[in-house]
């Protein structure tokens, strides 16, 4: 027996679902009886984790960006911000992104070249001679391509943000020649290529998370570590740390990073939106970053002993630390290495 009063009601919705077909031409009508556009009503919400503090050029760009997704998202996307390591280290962070339990990060290429080791190029010492070359390497398809890499590694990388040239800092003595660095327990990022570096100069180098940087000056555990001027600044080493030379031995780039997992569940016009923006932003950070560390080299002349090398005064540190160059030149892969350096040398001739 037919229930007749079922066979009217599932005709007329057959019609109606018809009709609304029909006069919209859009085959997801359906999803009046379904739940095909689901995806568009959808509310994401994006962590984003930082080392460093609210003060820096890296935290005020990610909160540009924020800006920017939520309002081109139509608030489909809320995001987060945590700075300080609150959500973790770099490393930490970067694993959280592989697993899905933490969806963007920015850290430096150092720790990135534990994942993938051809990061390591951009913390080979003295690569790249000022910003702009920075720029022309990483914004071309050698940076670009080494971006993609990490999508197998589970996580995407959206663009190169700047930290700065780094600079040691330390709380025994004024450092004017590589001798100076000699017994220096000094902190490095977690990457063996920099810890190669600073034993070439005669340094005694530890690796550590940023997070427990400061601290670890304070009680002498460390003397001494190496981080642009803003970082010096608005983390307040210069509390425990007397002595700063402007060495500028490495670049070591951010990286701002979506975890693949998060990335492949969005729709496709929130990905773009999300590639896009990233972009957009990336010139905001790179400007005051630079605009940071150019005042705060200057304000920090107040805080500390600054030495300040020349061009021909930075000569025996960067010969001290050549051997680097071969020894790492394999594991980084040596085409890649060779290319770097002739589009750095491409830039000069410019
Ligand atoms: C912040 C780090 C930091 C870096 C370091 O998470 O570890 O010294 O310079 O900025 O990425």
């Amino acid at each position: 027996m037919f229930n007749k009063k079922l066979v009217s009601v599932v005709l007329v919705l057959v019609l109606l679902g018809g009709s609304l077909l029909y006069l919209t031409g859009d085959a997801n009508a359906w999803w009046i009886f379904g739940d095909d556009k689901e995806e568009e009503n959808k509310t994401y919400t994006i962590r984003a984790g930082i080392g460093l503090n609210d003060k820096s050029a890296q935290y005020k760009a990610l909160e540009k960006w924020k800006q920017m997704v939520e309002k081109r998202s139509d608030g489909r996307i809320k995001m987060e911000l945590y700075h300080s390591s609150q959500l973790g280290d770099d490393r930490e962070m970067m694993e959280a992104l592989q697993l899905g339990t933490q969806e963007v990060t920015c850290p430096s290429t150092a720790p990135i070249g534990e994942f993938v080791s051809e990061f390591k190029v951009f913390d080979l010492p003295f690569l790249f001679p000022n910003n702009e070359t920075a720029d022309y390497v990483l914004d071309s398809k050698i940076g670009q391509n080494l971006l993609k890499k990490l999508e197998d590694k589970g996580m995407i990388g959206l663009a190169y943000w700047e930290n700065g040239f780094r600079h040691l800092t330390n709380s025994k003595r004024a450092v004017k020649t590589p001798a100076d660095v000699k017994g220096l327990k000094a902190r490095t990022m977690e990457n063996p290529m920099h810890l190669a570096a600073w034993r070439e100069m005669g340094a005694n180098p530890t690796p550590m998370a940023f997070g427990e940087l400061f601290s670890a000056m304070q009680q002498g555990v460390v003397d001494g570590q190496e981080n642009p001027w803003g970082t010096i600044y608005l983390q307040n080493f210069y509390e425990v740390q007397d002595y700063v030379t402007n060495t500028g031995h490495v670049y070591s780039p951010f990286v701002l990073m979506i975890s693949k997992k998060f990335y492949d569940k969005l729709p496709k016009d929130l990905q773009k939106m999300l590639k896009e923006t990233a972009k957009e932003v990336k010139d905001y950070q790179r400007r005051i970053n630079r605009e940071m560390n150019a005042e705060y080299r200057e304000k920090l002349k107040d805080k500390m002993n600054v030495t300040i090398l020349s061009a021909e005064e930075k000569q025996p540190f960067k010969e001290a630390v050549q051997p680097v160059y071969d020894k790492y030149k394999d594991e980084i892969g040596a085409d890649l290495v060779e290319s770097v350096l002739q589009k750095v040398k491409e830039y000069q001739q410019k």
